[in-house]
C-alpha cells in the first residue's frame, strides 16, 4: 500500500499579507506534499504594518477539530506549527501532536522579530512557547526567538560564541534539534544555522539592507517541504535559505508590496531544488 506523507501546519489565517497559512499552504503544496491545515485564527491582515486588523481566535474549535480527527482515524507524517493564537490553544497543539502525529514535530515558535515580540504576545505566552519548544523535533526561530525562548539579552551584532550559547541552551531546554535564522558575522551576510547535540552546521549567504515581512514564514514552508521529500536538515535549511533570497530578490524594489514576499514566480526554482 502506497503511504502518502501529510504534514498538518497550524498557524494564522492572516487573509491579507501573505505570510502564515497563505504562504504555508501553497509552498508545502508545490514540494509534492498534501497539506492539510489547522488555522489557529482569522486576521484580516497581519499585525506588521496594518492597522485595525480583525483577529477572531479560534482556539475553542481546537478540541473538537482534534476528537473528530480522532474518530475519523486521521494522522499526520508531519505537523508543522507557526503563529498560535493564545497559550490555551498551546496546550490543544501539543495534544494534536502527541495523539495525531506519527512522525516529526516541526515548532517555528513564531513570536518575534528584531529584539521585539510581536504586538500580540507577551510573556507569558514566551513562557508557553518554550513548553511547546522543548517537545518538538525541530525548532526554526530567529536570534530574537531564540532569545526571549532562552532569556538571554538580544543583540544585533554578536560572536560565534553568542551563537553557539544560544543554540546550546535551546538543545538544552529540549529541541532536538535547532535551526536558527538570521545569523550573519559581517554586514553584508547572513545565514541559518543547524545544530543538533552531535553536529553543527552553517550557511552563509548574501544579506540584503532591506528586511521583507514574512521570510520567516516562507523559510519554514520551504524547509518543512524540503525535509518532508526526504532532505536532511542541513540540506533542507540550505535549499530553504536559497528559496528565501530569492522570493526576496523578486521582491526588493516594489515598494506596493512592502507587507509580504512575492514568492509565487520562485515557486519553480524551489521545486527544481528537490530533485
Ligand atoms: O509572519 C509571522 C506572522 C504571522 N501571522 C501574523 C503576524 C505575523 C508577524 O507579524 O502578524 C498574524
Amino acid at each position: 500500500m502506497i503511504m502518502n506523507k501529510k504534514v498538518l501546519t497550524i498557524q494564522d489565517i492572516s487573509c491579507v499579507g501573505q505570510c502564515s497559512l497563505t504562504v504555508a499552504l501553497p509552498i508545502i503544496s508545490a514540494c509534492g506534499i498534501e497539506t492539510c491545515v489547522l488555522p489557529s485564527a482569522v486576521l484580516s491582515t497581519h499585525t506588521a504594518g496594518f492597522k485595525g486588523f480583525t483577529f477572531r481566535d479560534l482556539t475553542e474549535d481546537m478540541p473538537a477539530i482534534e476528537k473528530h480527527w480522532k474518530k475519523e482515524k486521521i494522522s499526520f507524517s508531519a505537523v508543522y506549527t507557526g503563529y498560535l493564537g493564545s497559550t490555551l490553544q498551546i496546550d490543544y497543539v501539543k495534544s494534536i501532536i502527541k495523539h495525531l502525529c506519527k512522525g516529526k514535530a516541526i515548532v517555528d515558535p513564531a513570536m518575534a522579530d528584531n529584539g521585539k515580540l510581536y504586538p500580540a504576545f507577551d510573556e507569558e505566552y514566551v513562557e508557553k512557547m518554550k513548553t511547546l519548544c522543548s517537545e518538538a523535533d525541530i525548532i526554526l526561530p530567529n536570534i530574537t526567538e531564540a532569545c526571549y525562548l532562552t532569556g538571554t539579552q538580544y543583540k544585533e551584532t554578536y560572536t560565534v560564541r553568542y551563537i553557539k550559547s544560544l543554540t546550546k541552551k535551546l538543545l538544552d531546554s529540549g529541541a532536538k534539534a535547532v535551526v536558527l535564522t538570521g545569523v550573519g558575522y559581517t554586514p553584508d551576510t547572513t545565514g541559518v544555522v543547524v545544530c543538533d547535540n552531535e553536529h553543527f552546521y552553517y550557511y552563509k549567504h548574501h544579506k540584503y539592507e532591506q528586511s521583507c515581512h514574512g521570510t520567516g514564514d516562507v523559510y519554514a514552508s520551504a524547509f518543512v517541504g524540503a525535509y518532508m521529500n526526504g532532505k536532511s536538515v542541513d540540506d533542507a535549511a540550505r535549499i530553504a535559505a536559497d528559496f528565501t533570497v530569492r522570493c526576496m530578490e523578486n521582491t526588493i524594489g516594489d515598494d506596493s508590496h512592502w507587507y509580504g514576499v512575492k514568492f509565487e514566480p520562485m515557486l519553480k526554482s524551489l521545486i527544481d531544488d528537490l530533485s
